[in-house]
């Protein structure tokens, strides 16, 4: 086999299913032997951070590798966002990216798609990614691979692998994958013996499953663990669709001021809050009413645990995971929990739609239908999601960029099969919404809710009087036809059942539903969330 054959070997062999990429001459030659060799389906998109989103959407769904593969220069520096993503968020992603040959490097020319130097784009990829290699020695290849797909899997993070066109079809030996990391048997059992044991000297115990209990395919064992310990669970903004089909007693999702008051009054006045493989950021934790005290917490997360003022380093959550399961044995407790009530029963009136209707037509729909796998955007429309009853979601719930939402579906349907519902603001779906026509080449019918308040309205909550928020009208639904996919504008709360309904029965195609919301009308969530983060950012 040949290098580039080894590579796809390799990824495959390490759970990658798919790959998303754009070619370009640095890239045409590894292209060909992708397309030629079948290891791994690809598809082509049509913009570059779109490739990254799907990519890493794929990875988030099934806990597995996602695949970005880019060319050189304008390619690869063009999905930065992307990455820097995936590594905020702890995608395991793999990019592949083209690059200049031996003797084109040594011409002395500045090389087509340079930016400062030749491996300029190297060390901008160091930043948002957890290893990286250049493919540009087939002796040392096999090894190199291995050690960086290792990195992608024990971290969960992004890696970066560049293959010089020359040595894309030179001979190479077969990747062997790196054996796992040593765990020391003595420390874990100590660890686990201190978190049972301060779980069972807590009052009210509560585990917050965050968002590395998916990305290492934990979530059945994590359920497991909740109900023998007789512990509710819940989720974080970011972790949210976490454990929505895994029979864990799932109270909810934690967001402060601005969720469920009978989560934030759980999490805030725990005396046993266990953070498993949860990220301690702003959009999770910084509107709490009551600060918690990280201090009195056990923190899970990047292969260690902190608990109080000492660390156990070393211990992958899997590990720490098994090892609790294998302690406290099988027999599960019997307790009950308040779980979140969601909104059910839209009118179908004529009155005009807020975003909380969208999420109750959407409850609706899935009692009617069956639940639905989510890819959301950035903006009123992740709020929304919180009001929508658990199912499997991804979203840029931290790094918070906007584009994620449709590229991201698009994704998630070439992972898994399953029909995605999108949902996406306006000012969002102008970045990226137009990925929709690459839906027809590969049979994807995505559901898309395009949430048209004509307006960049989270920005309006916080800087109302500028005008530089307000978005025009582009006619969304009209597009839809000539990207290859049905399109309807609705403003009625009728309308928009009506367009759900036949949206779900109509398969083949993606539907698109462009909902008008007036200007300055926000989820019960966001609203909460806007006067929570005034209220706590008020001079006191
Ligand atoms: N650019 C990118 C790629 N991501 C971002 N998050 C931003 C800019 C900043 C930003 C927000 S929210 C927002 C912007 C521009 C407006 C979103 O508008 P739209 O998609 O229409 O949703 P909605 O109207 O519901 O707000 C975050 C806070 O930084
Ligand atoms: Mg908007």
């Amino acid at each position: 086999m040949n290098l580039t054959e080894q590579l796809l070997t390799a990824l495959k062999r390490h759970g990658a299913q798919q790959i998303f990429g754009i070619p370009g001459d640095f890239a045409l030659p590894y292209f060909r032997v992708i397309e030629q060799s079948k290891i791994l389906p690809l598809y082509t998109l049509s913009h570059e951070p779109g490739v990254g989103f799907a990519a890493d959407a794929a990875a988030r769904i099934n806990a597995s590798l996602g695949v970005a593969a880019v060319t050189y220069g304008a390619g690869a520096l063009n999905m930065i966002n992307s990455i820097a993503a995936a590594y905020a968020e702890k995608s395991p992603l793999v990019v592949l990216s083209g690059g200049p040959g031996k003797n084109e490097s040594r011409s002395g020319l500045l090389l087509h798609h340079q930016a400062k130097t030749l491996d300029s784009q190297f060390q901008i990829f160091k930043e948002i990614t957890c290893d990286q290699c250049r493919l540009d020695d087939a002796a040392r290849a096999p090894a190199d691979i291995a050690r960086v797909l290792a990195s992608c899997l024990r971290h969960s993070e992004p890696v970066y692998i560049e293959i010089p066109r020359d040595m894309v079809a030179v001979p190479c030996a077969e990747v062997v994958p790196e054996s796992p990391a040593k765990v020391d048997p003595d420390a874990l059992a100590a660890c686990v013996d201190e978190i049972l044991e301060r779980l069972a000297n807590a009052t009210s115990p509560v585990l917050m499953a965050g968002v590395e209990v998916r990305r290492y395919g934990l979530e059945d064992k994590v359920a497991a663990l909740s109900r023998r310990l007789g512990l509710p669970v819940v989720t974080s903004f970011m972790s949210r669709g976490l454990l929505a089909n895994h029979d864990a007693p799932l109270m909810g999702t934690y967001m402060g001021v601005a969720g469920f008051p009978e989560v934030t009054h759980l999490v805030e006045s725990s005396d046993g809050l266990f953070l498993l493989g949860e990220i301690i950021c702003d959009t999770n934790f910084a509107v709490s009413e009551t600060k918690i005290d990280m201090r009195k917490t056990i923190q899970a997360l990047n292969g260690q645990v902190n608990i109080g003022y000492h660390t156990y380093a070393r211990l992958p959550l899997a590990a720490l995971v098994d090892k609790m399961l294998e302690r406290i044995g099988t027999q599960e407790k019997a307790f009950t929990i308040t779980p979140q009530v969601f909104p059910r029963g839209l009118p179908a009136d004529q009155a005009s739609i807020a975003p909380t209707d969208i999420a109750t037509a959407i409850n609706d729909l899935m009692a009617h239908h069956g639940k639905m796998p989510i890819a959301s955007d950035m903006g009123d429309c992740l709020f929304t999601a919180m009001e929508i009853e658990h199912t499997a979601l991804v979203a840029p719930g931290y790094y918070a960029t906007m584009g994620f939402g449709v590229p991201a579906g698009l994704g998630l349907q070439a992972a898994t099969g399953e029909r995605p519902l999108i949902l996406v603001g306006d000012g969002a779906f102008q970045m990226t919404g137009w990925e929709l026509g690459n839906c027809r080449r590969y049979g994807w019918d995505p559901i898309v809710i395009v949430f048209n308040n004509a307006s960049w309205e989270m920005l309006r909550t916080f800087q109302p009087e500028s005008g530089f928020n307000n978005l025009d009208q582009w006619g969304f639904a009209d597009m839809a036809a000539g990207l290859g996919g049905d399109g309807v504008r609705v403003s009625t709360r009728g309308e928009l059942k009506a367009a759900l309904d036949k949206a779900v029965a109509t398969r083949g195609k993606f539907q698109l539903i462009e909902v008008t919301i007036p200007r300055g009308v926000l989820s019960d969530t966001l609203a909460r969330f806007v006067a929570g983060v005034k209220r706590l950012n008020a001079p006191r």
